[in-house]
């Protein structure tokens, strides 16, 4: 892919790419029946944004919806609907992409405690308390979380990775910021086999979520190829396939593009990546300079189609 972003950039062919996808995604015919339902069309956040029934996350009990096809920011009257989801998933980390407030409306519930000792009670029978803020940057907090299903007398741990720079419909101020924050989640507990899935989020669930899914499952294909044959376009297309609108414009798929490379730099050896991209993290307005280095690029696995 280090040799598409490059052509990309020369050929300002960002537009065009991100057209095809959406282009792509248009003939998925996937219904949204549970989302219409007159009892949950409430549970939405925006009207235009559902998931599909196929893959929806159900909620175990006779009302099921929540929506979700993981996942998007919670509602006041959804809050609850959410933890029992983190509950039932087993997962053990909440990112979360959004602040609760943008552009001076509400864009996500308060759902946990802001002080210590100051558990928040739902009308289910979970109950959650802040343990600790065990770290923060300017650009995210992560919080250890108790968990309390008081119905089985059960309490679990769980940690929410607070991204807290992210504008809605645009992108975070730099590829290293971003890397460094999905970087810290790849490499926390939260993604260990032992737990079900993380459950990210922002207010749609779709653009900035959408993103964050996109760069960390190319970078778990980087991961394991140990090259860059990885397909963020294939990979997008897929993913559009279970969610409808993820990553919602040019700029945040180039963003993907961008994180991806960085991180490659950071886990490939350099001689497998074909080009050479200048990220000075210091600056705001990134610049980015690209040059080549190389005109054959390193031997790449036949394209693999992800599972
Ligand atoms: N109705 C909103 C809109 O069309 O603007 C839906 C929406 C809101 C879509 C936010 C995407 C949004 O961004 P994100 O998924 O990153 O929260
Ligand atoms: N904010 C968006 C809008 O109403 O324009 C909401 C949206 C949701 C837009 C999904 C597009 C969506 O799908 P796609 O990106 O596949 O066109």
């Amino acid at each position: 892919m280090d040799l598409e972003y490059q052509q990309l950039n020369d050929t300002n062919g960002w537009v065009e790419l991100y057209k095809s996808i959406v282009q792509s995604s248009d003939n998925i015919k996937h219904k949204c029946v549970q989302a219409k339902v007159p009892s949950n069309v409430k549970k939405n956040r925006y009207n235009n944004v559902l998931p599909y029934d196929e893959t929806r996350v159900k909620l175990k009990g006779e009302n099921d919806y929540i929506n979700a096809s993981f996942v998007s920011g919670p509602l006041d009257h959804t809050a609850a609907s959410f933890w029992q989801m983190v509950w039932e998933q087993n997962s053990r980390g909440i990112v979360m992409l959004n602040k609760l407030t943008e552009n001076g409306s509400i864009k996500c519930y308060q759902y946990w405690p802001l002080h210590k000792n100051q558990p928040l009670r739902f009308r289910n029978h979970f109950q959650v308390t802040l343990t600790e803020e065990i770290y923060e940057s300017d650009d995210c907090i992560i919080r250890q979380l108790n968990l309390v299903n008081e119905k089985d007398s059960e309490s679990r741990t769980i940690f929410q990775y607070h991204f807290t720079s992210w504008p809605d419909f645009g992108v975070p101020r730099s590829p290293a910021s971003f890397y460094e924050f999905v970087d810290r989640i790849r490499n926390s507990e939260s993604h260990s086999t032992e737990y079900g899935p993380l459950i990210s989020h922002c207010s749609a669930g779709i653009g900035r979520s959408g993103t964050y899914c996109l760069v960390n499952l190319c970078l778990l294909q980087i991961q394991e190829n140990e090259d860059l044959s990885v397909q963020p376009k294939e990979i997008l297309i897929d993913m559009r396939k279970c969610r409808k609108g993820l990553v919602q414009t040019q700029e945040q798929l180039r963003f993907a593009y961008e994180v991806t490379l960085y991180g490659a730099f950071k886990i490939l050896r350099h001689d497998k990546i074909s080009c050479s991209i200048n990220f000075d993290i210091s600056n705001d307005n990134l610049k980015r300079n690209i040059k080549k280095v190389s005109t054959s690029a390193a031997p790449s696995k036949p394209k693999r189609s992800r599972s």
